[in-house]
């Protein structure tokens, strides 16, 4: 499982060439005193990954300071300085697949902005569920389009597991009340809800999908249990500001990033961290039903930095 992620989340670093591996790597080829360039080429390497200009600055900074008190001397103490840095920041978040119990049934929204990959997510998570023994049930709420009931039954078919769903147009905290009642009836331990991405207007996104968390949460104690922003690692910083007007209204507690597979941005995974104060708790690498991997900050952190060679 650990070569996974980290096959796979190299393959998609590989992708593109970037400043980023080339300076990074190139800092941490080097040996002898620390130069001051060295920490400007590191500082540009985080800006080009998506870190956000402040956290690159904070970081480098600190690293600056380390190197004037003597605290670090050589080039060759860089990188594991880097490395407890970033995984500091990640493991304040909490990152990792949320472990805290609920229900029957545990309630997930997935919730995002359109294409993100909410549909495909909910799919990949509930086949995962699933082989840990859990059973589970799909909600279509995303009334909105025809075609994503119809998308969200064909994964449910692939993988074999329920799915409910109403008309298009149908109101979507409605179809999370009949998933609610069907998985009671049916002993069901989890109920995963894929949401609309877009609807006319941003308010009356958020307007309904604080209707479902709503009626989840009379219906069962505690629910929603977990609500998850899926994001899309490809938009980089403007993903983040997606999650910021999202986070506020929709009560988000944890991040999927898909797309993983098809960026050299892998910095974003730390903006998220240090400006929305949100745990990734998975990632999308691929489009395939198998393409979802629980996050682990170590092992992204040693492959962000072993990629930089
Ligand atoms: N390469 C790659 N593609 C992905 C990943 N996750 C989702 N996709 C693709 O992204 C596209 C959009 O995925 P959906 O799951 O339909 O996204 P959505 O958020 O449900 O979209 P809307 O319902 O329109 O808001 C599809 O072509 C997916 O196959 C991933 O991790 N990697
Ligand atoms: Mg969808």
């Amino acid at each position: 499982m650990a070569r996974t992620i980290l096959d796979k989340l190299k393959r998609g670093l590989f992708m593109t060439h970037t400043e980023f591996l080339e300076k990074v790597g190139e800092t941490f080829r080097r040996t002898g005193p620390v130069e001051p360039v060295y920490l400007d080429q590191l500082e540009e390497a985080l800006i080009a990954a998506d870190t956000g200009v402040e956290l690159a600055l904070r970081l480098v900074d600190e690293l600056r300071s380390r190197v004037r008190s003597g605290k670090i001397q050589t080039a060759e103490e860089l990188r594991p300085a880097v490395r407890e840095q970033l995984l500091g920041l990640l493991q304040e978040t909490g990152a990792g697949p949320d472990t805290r119990p609920g229900g029957p049934p545990r309630i997930t929204l997935l919730v995002g902005v359109n294409g993100t990959g909410k549909t495909t997510t909910a799919a990949k998570l509930a086949k995962r569920k699933k082989e840990a023994g859990k059973s589970v049930l799909l909600a279509a709420a995303d009334t909105f389009r025809a075609a994503a009931v119809d998308q969200l039954k064909v994964w449910a078919d692939r993988i074999g597991v329920p799915v409910i769903h109403q008309h298009e147009g149908a109101d979507p905290a409605a179809v999370v009340f009949d998933a609610i009642a069907a998985a009671r009836a049916r002993g069901i331990d989890e109920v995963l809800v894929d949401t609309a991405g877009r609807l006319h207007t941003h308010a009356n996104l958020m307007k309904e999908l604080e209707k479902v968390r709503k009626v989840a949460g009379r219906e069962v104690p505690g629910a929603p249990h977990e609500v998850l922003l899926v994001l899309d690692a490809t938009t980089g910083s403007n993903g983040i500001e997606q999650a910021e007007r999202f986070g506020a209204t929709a009560g988000v507690d944890g991040v999927v990033l898909t797309k993983l597979d098809g960026t050299a941005k892998g910095g974003v995974v730390l903006a998220i961290a240090d400006r929305l104060k949100l745990p990734v708790r998975w990632v999308g690498v691929g489009e395939a039903v198998d393409d979802l991997l629980p996050f682990s900050a170590g092992e992204f952190v040693d492959a962000l930095l072993e990629t930089a060679g």
